[in-house]
């Protein structure tokens, strides 16, 4: 059996065995030690928001492991209260993943927002679901949360994390957090960027070398020009020394699903507190603010969805992304939302149930900018599926959300845990044996 730079076996998944067995089987080979890389070959370190979508699979399988792989996270925490988006491991060649620690720098650059010492991380964040993956995997062993003091030990970096959303991160003064690079809403190439990135001074050609498309195919990656811009507003932010006035923000956008997140999460803080012995109040109390603000500052009624909105000209972006549906997992919506969100899924745009997978795309199945096989321009996520699953479930379409929980597993499982498909025909597109898509079937499963 050959192994990688990570000491984790590398063997392909044998045909004929069951959908767990094949499950368990790429959680276990990309397990470090303290944590789960997304892939062994595109993505070879810690992500934040996939780490905390793969704790809530690992759960079902490790509920120690689950709660290491959001301890791990948590331990790169930077004094600001930011969780990085990547963790770096440093057994992994500096080549393997670009743009890696020598760009990010976090140790020097990051100093005054205070980046942890002896960890190299990137700089920037990604969407905050960790409180629910860490409510959730303390519900899936609660004795062995309480003996190894799980909750408590997180509950205080958790609130900072969204301490620091809240304090640095508001740049539209009303409430919700910016998200300050494509990167940060974890749904890097969606057209909705294609408008405030267009602001953005790329990185020159030749300045950078891409390491994706060692893996990927070019056709299901983002641009060379996209990616330069990418790198150059990730220079800027960097050179700025991270630090959040809204004046040395370029692209600067407020995201539904980025705050449908972090109200889901604000939620989840609230039980976290009340299962501690603290109040709730405070939480639930920003939680309501947090879904407020989504309502009044992010709903379009014509388009019957959640849009983006620009910060920098101030103005909704006319784009349909599944982010705008996303808010659907926020528990309180008013109801006319909530239908109309319904309406959404199951119409043209979305067509929920319809396409031969029965899976939701990333964007707008009519939209002029929609591309069935490139990086979040259409193809369907597993993870962003488990979401409107659990929003379905909770504003009480059982049978929609049974049959996309049905859709999730089907589909993980025939493609090879692919990154993403095309979700009409079930394409595999992107890395295979992919973390977050091997963790959601697994939770699937296990409701099953
Ligand atoms: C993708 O993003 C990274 C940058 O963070 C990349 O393209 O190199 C996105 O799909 C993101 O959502 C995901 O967290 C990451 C790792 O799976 O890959």
């Amino acid at each position: 059996m050959t192994r990688t730079a990570l000491g984790a076996p590398a063997t392909p998944i044998p045909t004929g065995r069951s959908q767990r067995s094949s499950a368990v089987s790429v959680l276990l080979s990309h397990w470090t030690g303290s944590g789960t890389v997304p892939s062994l070959t595109l993505y070879p370190h810690q992500w934040s928001w996939d780490s905390a979508f793969i704790a809530i699979g690992l759960r079902r399988l490790s509920p120690y492991r689950a709660q290491r792989e959001l301890e791990t996270l948590c331990g790169a925490q930077w004094g600001d209260g930011r969780i990085p988006h990547i963790v770096f491991n440093p057994a992994v060649p500096p080549g393997a993943y670009f743009p890696g620690p020598a760009f990010w720098r976090s140790g020097q650059a990051g100093a005054a927002a205070g980046a942890p010492a002896g960890i190299d991380t990137s700089g920037i964040v990604q969407p905050p679901v960790h409180a629910l993956a860490a409510w959730l995997v303390h519900e899936s062993d609660p004795e062995l949360s309480r003996r190894r003091g799980f909750l408590a030990r997180l509950y205080p970096r958790l609130a900072a994390w969204h301490g620091y959303l809240a304090d640095h991160r508001d740049l539209g003064g009303q409430g919700l957090a910016a998200v300050v690079h494509p990167w940060e809403s974890g749904m890097d190439n969606s057209p909705c960027w294609d408008g405030p990135l267009a602001r953005v001074e790329p990185a020159p050609t030749g300045s950078f070398r891409r390491a994706d498309l060692t893996h990927g195919a070019a056709a299901d990656r983002p641009t060379d020009e996209d990616y330069g811009r990418y790198v150059g507003l990730a220079a800027r932010y960097r050179d700025q020394h991270y630090r959040d006035t809204a004046a040395s923000h370029p692209f600067a956008v407020e995201d539904p699903a980025f705050n449908a997140f972090l109200a889901v999460s604000e939620h989840a803080l609230a039980s976290i507190a009340q299962s501690l012995g603290r109040s709730p109040v405070p939480h639930r109390a920003r939680a309501g603010a947090l879904t407020e603000a989504l309502v009044a500052r992010l709903w379009d009624p014509q388009s019957g969805q959640f849009l983006c909105r620009d910060l920098v000209p101030d103005a909704l972006v006319a784009e349909r992304s599944v982010s705008g549906l996303l808010p659907l997992a926020v528990p309180g919506l008013p109801d006319p939302v909530v239908r109309a969100l319904l309406d959404t899924l199951s119409g043209p745009h979305f067509d929920l149930g319809a396409g031969s997978t029965g899976l939701v795309p990333s964007y707008d199945l009519l939209g002029g900018a929609h591309d069935a096989s490139r990086y979040w321009r259409g193809p369907a996520w597993f993870n962003v599926n488990w979401t409107l699953e659990r929003g379905l479930r909770q504003y009480g379409a059982r049978a929609a959300a049974d049959r996309l929980a049905g859709a999730i597993l089907t589909t993980a499982t025939a493609s090879g845990f692919a990154e993403y498909v095309d979700a009409r025909t079930g394409q595999a597109l992107g890395s295979r044996d992919f973390g977050w898509t091997a963790a959601m079937a697994l939770d699937v499963l296990a409701r099953s």
